[in-house]
């Protein structure tokens, strides 16, 4: 029985894959290094460090940890500068009145982020005192596809884990949501997966 659900942020309530896509092109374009967007959408769900490294495989260059720093916070300033531009109308289309309905049926609802700049997007697209939690990129250790991220959140809400659900548009996210003993919905890309449980049309049948 499904009593809390877990919404991923980016791909699932907002779509801010374009603006990582341009920051991190302007640092790979600074250092020489290939970059396109199909090495972009393997990054989705995936932290700002492991991002970092995958993109500088393609680099022979070895860098030092405090170039590495470096480079995530020129990506990082880029980006931030660029969720400046978003608003209550870049709200995923549906996921409003998803949202609203869960509410109504008092489900409690959660962010189960990577994005360390989640409280900043949550801000910007008007959502931010509207979760039950906010579990994020600022509260955990490990990337999806651990699941570190879900179960704090499920903690947060004290809700057990097998009562939750994730909505999740990533890969690494749908696994992520499986080894937290969850039950994954996907969207967007994650509906390739052949672990998701559901597709995100199914959510409010099961509520
Ligand atoms: P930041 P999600 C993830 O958010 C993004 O999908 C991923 O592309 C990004 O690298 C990661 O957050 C870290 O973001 O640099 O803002 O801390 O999909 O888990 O909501
Ligand atoms: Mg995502």
């Amino acid at each position: 029985m499904i009593k809390a659900v877990i919404f991923d942020l980016d791909g699932v309530i907002v779509s801010t894959d374009e603006l990582h896509y341009k920051a991190w092109k302007k640092m790979a374009d600074k250092e020489n290094v290939y970059f396109d967007e199909k090495i972009n959408n393997n990054l989705r769900g995936i932290s700002r460090e492991k991002s970092l490294e995958i993109i500088l495989k393609l680099d022979s260059k070895k860098y030092s940890d405090e170039e590495k720093a470096q480079l995530m916070k020129y990506k990082n300033e880029i980006y931030i500068k660029s969720l400046k531009t978003i608003t209550p109308n870049d709200i995923l289309p549906k996921i409003k009145s998803i949202l609203n309905t869960l509410k109504e049926k008092k489900i409690k609802i959660a962010i189960g982020s990577s994005s360390k700049n989640a409280k900043l997007i949550l801000k910007q697209i008007g959502l931010l005192d509207y979760f039950d939690a906010i579990s994020d990129g600022t509260n955990i250790t490990f990337s999806k596809p651990h699941p570190e991220v879900f179960l704090k959140a499920a903690s947060m809400l004290h809700v057990s884990p097998s009562n939750c659900g994730v909505v999740e548009d990533a890969l690494s996210g749908i696994e992520a949501a499986k080894n937290a003993n969850m039950v994954a919905f996907a969207t967007g890309d994650a509906l390739h997966s052949n672990l998701k449980d559901y597709d995100l049309e199914s959510l409010l049948l099961m509520v």
